[in-house]
């Protein structure tokens, strides 16, 4: 592989991984650090590192760090990112002023993947997708997760798009910017806590074999822009979606009474999806993202494997 990025900080353990093709997953900080609670969160993006170990791959969970990019983090940067009041929430756009200021941010699934593709790795394990807003036609609320999609090459593991967002837009957005969306063992498009969406996945796959196949055919093919793998959580930890659905309806009128928006929208909605369910989508969303690891470490593997 050419050089990483001059600007790129990667550990040892991970230059050496993706100098000699071996599996690396990366991961994404928005989740630390905007996405759950402390201590929940810094345990379970300790525990993930752990999992995708386990399975045979190097976790490289991406972040800026006193303005520098950094892939692959140790433990304490770990604990900062998930209990420092003044960490940035970083996508794309945000990616030039926490650097060029020097200050801390955690990246969303845009900005992981687009260090993530600067650094030579492949494959990102996340819990939920950014997209398209509910409302968005009058907001123009979509995330820039979709933007990155549309261009950068990485497959994103994630166990779908909640339903805060507009789910049929986000799969008709995506399908607009040629992006692969592979349902993994379900006919049905996830949606986070539940397994259902009342979505069809626009394409079945069961193994982390096809997913890796289809990864290496969009980009031979010259095909620039990332792949879908959308997992849904195992069916023990699922909350079912009419139960969830009211939730999440709650949370959206608490957000419009309050006047949040923007960038905050998702860590809100998060936050008090976590509270009104006492704990209990918390629960659900550590799951989730243990078994996304375990599928995109065998999906590096796989890539590994084709090269
Ligand atoms: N969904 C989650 N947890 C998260 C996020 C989404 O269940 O932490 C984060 C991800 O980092 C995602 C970001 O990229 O929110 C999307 O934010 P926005 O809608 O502002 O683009
Ligand atoms: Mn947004």
């Amino acid at each position: 592989m050419t050089a990483p990025h001059p600007l790129l900080t990667l550990t040892e353990e991970v230059a050496d991984a993706l100098r000699d093709g071996a599996p690396v997953v990366a991961l994404e900080s928005t989740i630390i650090s905007h996405g759950m609670p402390y201590p929940q969160n810094v345990a379970m993006a300790t525990e993930v590192e752990g999992i995708i170990r386990d399975h045979g791959a190097v976790p490289a969970t991406i972040a800026v760090l006193d303005g520098r990019p950094r892939v692959g983090l140790g433990a304490d940067d770990l604990e900062l990112l998930a209990s420092h009041g003044d960490v940035t929430k970083v996508s794309v756009r945000d990616l030039p002023l926490v650097v060029a200021r020097g200050t801390h941010g955690a990246t969303t699934v845009a900005a992981t993947m687009r260090l993530a593709s600067l650094a030579g790795i492949e494959v990102f394990v996340t819990g939920g997708l950014g997209g398209v807003h509910r409302g968005a036609q009058q907001t123009f609320d979509v995330s820039a997760d979709l933007t990155e999609l549309g261009q950068t090459s990485v497959g994103v593991v994630s166990a779908g798009v909640k339903s805060i967002l507009d789910i049929g837009l986000t799969l008709e957005t995506l399908e607009t910017l040629g992006v692969p969306v592979l349902a993994v063992g379900s006919d049905e498009f996830p949606s986070f806590y539940s397994r259902s969406s009342g979505h069809a996945a626009p394409n079945r796959v069961d193994t982390a074999a096809e997913v890796a196949a289809v990864m290496r055919a969009k980009w031979d093919l010259g095909l620039a822009g990332g792949v879908v793998v959308a997992n849904p959580i195992p069916e023990e930890d699922e909350i079912p979606a009419d139960e969830i659905g009211l939730i999440i309806d709650q949370a959206l009128a608490d957000m419009e009474r309050l006047g949040i928006h923007g960038k905050d929208a998702t860590p809100y909605l998060l936050g008090r999806i976590v509270e009104i369910t006492g704990g209990a989508s918390l629960t659900a969303n550590i799951a989730l993202v243990r078994h996304n690891a375990r599928l995109g470490a065998a999906i590096a593997r796989e890539l590994a494997a084709l090269a």
